[in-house]
């Protein structure tokens, strides 16, 4: 059958905006998920039948091993192996007063919109800090909530200058939201139901041995799980509780250190049945790095006590979700 030329124009013209806003990865299955870029600090959000999976982007040349990081990426998924990315929700110049650096992150659903915390340099005050993009729609576009950094380096006491960063936020059953982060030292704070302001004092975590960074709160049958990066280069150790305020009871290892890369930054999540364990390595050949990683997946396994098993990092990954 031939096709007239206006006809294939026309329908070019009309795919043609829903072609730009998404792009599939190529070669989808096994570790590296994505393949052709560099993804880094994932975290997941659930949200009925899709996972939004959020990441940093590395982008530096190879040999360069520094950070070099602009921006966030979002990828969707059904079924955790084949992923589609909507290009660029979020970027530090959206923050009109960051300077660089668009370092781990995460997203959260309330009330009908979507609350991205990430952390930057700030352009100002000098160190890391935490701001706040709002959106409608999972995939974007996000714009700054406040206008201003949530976080600050002056808000917090630390012999380091980067140690306000990697937030993860979390909703308990009352609906009290929680955001915790830290390098070296892991805080948290309470806050307002607007997800946009501290709702009360930024307080410690203790009880959490030779944390790093990349505190990941989840909640799973009536625990919450507080996952960390710990030593250098970093393993994955985790910590259970009854409630967001503590105490925390250390409970051990969960991953090793990841193939090729110093951190290893993880988020946790569960889907269609399974429970999965979301990190990076520097395992793309021939560049992959501490400075170019790749985001994985593998399953993660709760022990009946409702402690974790050690996650079994794999280059097959897991298998479509159903
Ligand atoms: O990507 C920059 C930093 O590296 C993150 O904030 C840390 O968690 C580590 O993965």
């Amino acid at each position: 059958m031939r096709i007239p030329l206006a006809c294939l124009v026309s329908v070019l013209l009309a795919v043609g905006p829903a072609l730009a806003q998404t792009t599939a990865s190529p070669a989808p299955g096994g570790n590296p998920i994505i393949k052709n870029k560099y993804t880094a600090d994932p975290a997941a959000m659930v949200q009925g039948g899709t996972v939004y999976l959020y990441t940093g982007h590395d982008e530096a040349p190879a040999p360069q091993e520094r950070y070099v990081m602009h921006e966030w990426l979002c990828f969707s998924s059904t079924d955790m192996v084949n992923w589609t990315e909507h290009p660029v929700p979020l970027k530090v110049s959206d923050f009109t007063w960051a300077k660089d650096d668009a370092w781990a992150s995460q997203v959260i659903a309330r009330n009908g919109k979507f609350y991205w915390y990430a952390a930057v340099e700030h352009g100002s005050v000098p160190g890391k800090a935490i701001g706040v993009a709002v959106a409608d729609n999972p995939a974007g576009p996000f714009k700054d909530a406040r206008g201003s950094a949530l976080i600050t380096n002056a808000m917090t006491e630390s012999k380091i200058s980067w140690d306000d960063i990697d937030p993860t936020v979390i909703i308990d059953k009352k609906g009290q939201a929680y955001l915790f982060w830290g390098n070296t030292i892991c805080r948290y704070a309470k806050l307002k139901a607007n997800m946009t302001e501290l709702d009360g004092p930024i307080q410690t975590v203790t009880g959490l041995p030779r944390f790093t960074e990349a505190p990941w709160v989840h909640e799973h049958n009536g625990w919450y799980y507080l996952s960390f990066a710990t030593e250098f280069p970093e393993k994955i150790a985790y910590a259970m509780s009854r409630s967001l305020d503590g105490p925390w009871e250390y409970k051990g290892l969960l991953n090793e250190i990841a193939g090729n890369s110093n951190t290893n930054h993880q988020a946790i999540i569960d889907f269609k049945g399974k429970s999965y364990f979301i990190y990076h390595n520097g395992g793309i050949n021939t560049a992959g790095s501490s400075y170019r990683r790749s985001v994985c997946i593998d399953y993660l396994n709760y022990n009946k006590d409702g402690t974790l098993k050690r996650v079994q990092m794999t280059t097959e990954g897991v298998q479509p979700a159903k």
